[in-house]
């Protein structure tokens, strides 16, 4: 199929455009380098740098034979839009082009305007552009759990039945994000969900927990083909973080009580997620709502893991309770459904002592580049 990726180079972006690629599809990605951008101006970096499009395309051909082709612009302007969506003529879109980072958006006023206009910006943009160019393409959107919060009942997969005074129907499930990088995760959700009402798109939204994780099937291929690992506050999922911080002897920064528990995933199981996604598409007129994890694990739990991998290879991993910069609840029920993909197919690639000595040792490797003084700045919620 032509498959077309929106901000195709990202942590996430890239490793779906090649898994795509190596399985037959026609993969275009599309970037504005946002995040690249973004990390530049607030003097934070990925733990090694990793090659623009062109080169990472250019690796990727030298040795998978497999030709990527791709657009670099920004998906706000509708005359790029227009050109991506007419040359392409995508029958899937997989939509990464976000603003991905929670404490990103609570940064300053300028920031969370970057991330309400980006994200709602371009999922409009997307949307009236399968309208007028591909009505028939299935919009592969993710999402985040975070849309639902940590509500003390049990997060159903998307919707909710509701019985009210003796009538019922069916609704969204009630959505309370902690952060505005979320609540701009919420309005895409409504926007689609409009849509889908309105002109019959065909959508699938995946609601993901934090991702973990270095390696891809693609990536063994050549280190050149690696995504790029982030480990400050910003840009770092907390397990990434915590593998950096045990390396460089940076004590694990727990953030308050952690108790703060979360549906966790490899980045692997992200790239089964979407081959699913595509293989079972939505039908017109249909927004499919999967939960895209594959295990809970509070924050406590994470930080003694790290630990003992740690100290498989020598490590002395210190563990901190810090204070929380952001407010959260850290003690909470959580119970979130995440049958659907299950369902489907997917085989989880759950959390393991060997997983972690693993992105210990990739990250040893790379132990020169960590600034530990960019670890934690601590961008308040407030
Ligand atoms: N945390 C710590 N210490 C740290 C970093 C984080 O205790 O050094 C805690 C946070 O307070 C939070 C949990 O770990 O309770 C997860 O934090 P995170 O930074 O890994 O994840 P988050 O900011 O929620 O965002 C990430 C991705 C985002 C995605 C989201 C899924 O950056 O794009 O949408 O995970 S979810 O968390 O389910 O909303």
């Amino acid at each position: 199929m032509r498959i077309l990726i929106l901000g195709g180079d990202g942590y996430l972006g890239w490793p779906t455009a090649m898994n795509l690629s190596a399985t037959g599809h026609k993969v275009t990605v599309v970037d504005n380098y946002l995040r690249r951008n973004i990390m530049l101006n607030e003097d934070v970096e990925p733990l090694y740098s990793v090659p623009n499009l062109d080169e990472r395309i250019r690796v990727w051909k030298e040795k998978s034979g497999n030709i990527i082709s791709k657009f670099i612009g920004d998906l706000n302007q509708w005359d790029f839009v227009e050109k991506v969506f007419r040359e392409c003529d995508p029958e899937v879109i997989i939509h990464y082009a976000e603003q991905p980072s929670a404490p990103y958006s609570m940064l300053r006023r300028e920031s969370a305007l970057l991330t309400i206009g980006n994200n709602i910006g371009v999922t409009a943009n997307i949307i009236f552009a399968i309208k007028e160019f591909c009505s028939d393409a299935h919009l592969i959107k993710l999402g985040t759990m975070g849309e639902y919060g940590t509500p003390n009942i049990d997060i159903e997969e998307g919707w909710i039945d509701l019985e009210h005074k003796g009538r019922k129907d069916k609704f969204l499930y009630p959505r309370q994000a902690g952060s505005l990088y979320h609540t701009t995760k919420i309005m895409d959700t409504d926007l689609l969900w409009y849509y889908v009402r309105m002109w019959k798109l065909r959508v699938t939204d995946l609601m993901q927990g934090p991702v973990y994780g270095i390696f891809t099937e693609e990536s063994e291929i050549d280190e050149r083909l690696l995504t790029s690992f982030s480990y400050d506050e910003m840009f770092g999922t907390v397990l990434n973080r915590f593998i950096v911080q045990a390396v460089s002897g940076h004590h694990l920064t727990v953030y308050g009580k952690g108790g703060q528990t979360r549906g966790y995933l490899n980045i692997k199981d992200t790239l089964n997620c979407i081959r699913l996604a595509v293989d079972n598409p939505a039908n017109s007129g249909e927004l499919k709502i999967f939960n895209q994890f594959t295990e809970t694990f509070s924050v406590n739990e994470l930080a003694s893991k790290v630990q003992i991998a740690g100290k498989t290879i020598g490590l002395d991993v210190k563990i901190k309770n810090i204070d929380n910069p952001r407010k959260e609840l850290e003690d909470h029920y959580y119970n979130p459904k995440h049958t659907g993909l299950l369902e489907l197919g997917l085989e989880p690639n759950y959390l393991n002592n060997n997983e972690m000595v693993r992105m210990l040792e990739h990250v040893l490797k790379h132990k020169e580049n960590i600034n530990t003084h960019k670890i934690f700045r601590g961008v308040k919620w407030t």
